[in-house]
């Protein structure tokens, strides 16, 4: 398994920069440490803001040809008005990423005056993130499905993700699972509760699949929705996985790995507010996807938890964590919010109806 957490120095990654087509110039390198896969560096020339250069994690993308073929098919089409498009730099051979001994590299432009949120509390940045999302899925709506590769076959699918934490559940140590009890039995009584979504109704889209807020740009000055980053995950998938990602993390004012369950909320502004903001783009959902988006709510937040509490039994050998038992209180904190999108069922309906 590769090493997550190394550090390139900055000579080694000015080195990599030399790869690619752009103006060379001595540029410095500050590592951004939000996402849990990547190794991703902001890079500067003079202070100023010009590229995200990211390390793919192989491990866990080993098709980095299928994946950086599906963002660049993507980004072809996410280009219009109301929706900041952002490029891929090429390489001499004109390829969209580079191999070197130290794993797979690629280059996109900083959209600059941009920057993003964890959380928020402010109903125009809710209305925008739901704005964006549908622009999003408008943008995308006629692409050829057969174009995009399943780059991570069955990412959210809740039968696969069932059987990786039952095979946890027989590997893990005696202790691991005590220190779990309480979350194992949530995770079993929730998994027979979400057998009951029926995705054969729903049309398969391209979706995002990893629409969490922070992975929406946002200008700095008027906190317009600019485009969605963080496009690893570009392939197909149902339009409740992206709203329910996106939902559990905008209308959720406490982080994802908030211990203080007492914090974490459903704020019925900040929902409201992001169907707004949905409902602003020309219409292109189905009747059965609407009504499959509530329950989205609660089955996106459970999935990441299921996942989180898999690799806590697994002794943290997917996502970075900076802590021995950050997973677990992902997992604690991702469950509670899913409980609370529960109770929020027949408010979720009454919202949607009211908008589409
Ligand atoms: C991972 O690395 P990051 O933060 O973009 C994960 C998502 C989870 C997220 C939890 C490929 O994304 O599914 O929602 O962590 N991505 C992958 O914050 O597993
Ligand atoms: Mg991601």
């Amino acid at each position: 398994m590769e090493l997550n957490t190394k550090k390139h120095t900055p000579e080694q990654l000015n080195t990599l920069m030399g790869c690619f087509s752009i103006h060379q110039e001595e540029f410095t390198f500050s590592p951004l440490t939000a996402g849990l896969i990547n190794d991703t560096y902001l890079v500067q020339r003079q202070e100023k803001p010009l590229y995200i250069l990211q390390r793919i994690n192989h491990d866990i993308f080993n098709n980095v040809d299928g994946l950086m073929q599906n963002i660049y098919k993507a980004l072809e089409a996410l280009n219009s008005e109301g929706y900041t498009q952002i490029l891929v730099l090429p390489i001499a051979s004109g390829a969209h990423y580079t191999k070197t001994d130290e794993g797979y590299w690629r280059l996109m432009t900083f959209i600059s005056e941009s920057t993003t949120y964890n959380t928020t509390s402010d109903t125009y940045i809710a209305f925008e993130a739901g704005r964006i999302i549908g622009k999003f899925h408008k943008l995308l709506e006629d692409e050829e499905l057969l174009d995009y590769k399943d780059t991570i076959p069955h990412f959210h699918d809740l039968n696969l993700r069932e059987v990786q934490f039952k095979n946890a559940l027989v590997a893990a140590s005696k202790l691991k699972l005590a220190s779990a009890i309480h979350e194992i039995e949530i995770a079993h009584k929730t998994l027979v509760k979400l057998q009951k979504i029926d995705i054969s109704a729903l049309k398969t889209r391209i979706c995002h699949n990893d629409t969490k807020l922070n992975n929406i740009l946002f200008s700095k000055k008027s906190n317009k929705a600019l485009c969605l980053i963080d496009l690893d995950t570009i392939m197909k998938g149902y339009f409740f996985y992206d709203f329910g990602d996106a939902v559990r993390t905008v209308v959720n004012t406490a982080p994802e790995d908030e211990t203080i369950l007492k914090n974490i909320s459903f704020n019925e502004s900040l929902f409201s507010s992001f169907i707004e903001g949905l409902a602003s783009n020309p219409t292109f959902l189905t009747e059965q996807e609407l009504k499959s988006l509530p329950l989205g709510v609660v089955f996106m937040p459970f999935i990441h938890g299921l996942r989180a509490l898999t690799d806590y039994l697994e002794n943290n050998k997917y996502y970075k964590v900076t802590y021995e038992n950050q997973n677990l209180d992902r997992c604690k904190s991702l469950f509670d919010f899913s409980q609370k999108a529960l109770d929020k069922i027949s408010f979720m309906e009454r919202v949607l109806n009211k908008h589409f």
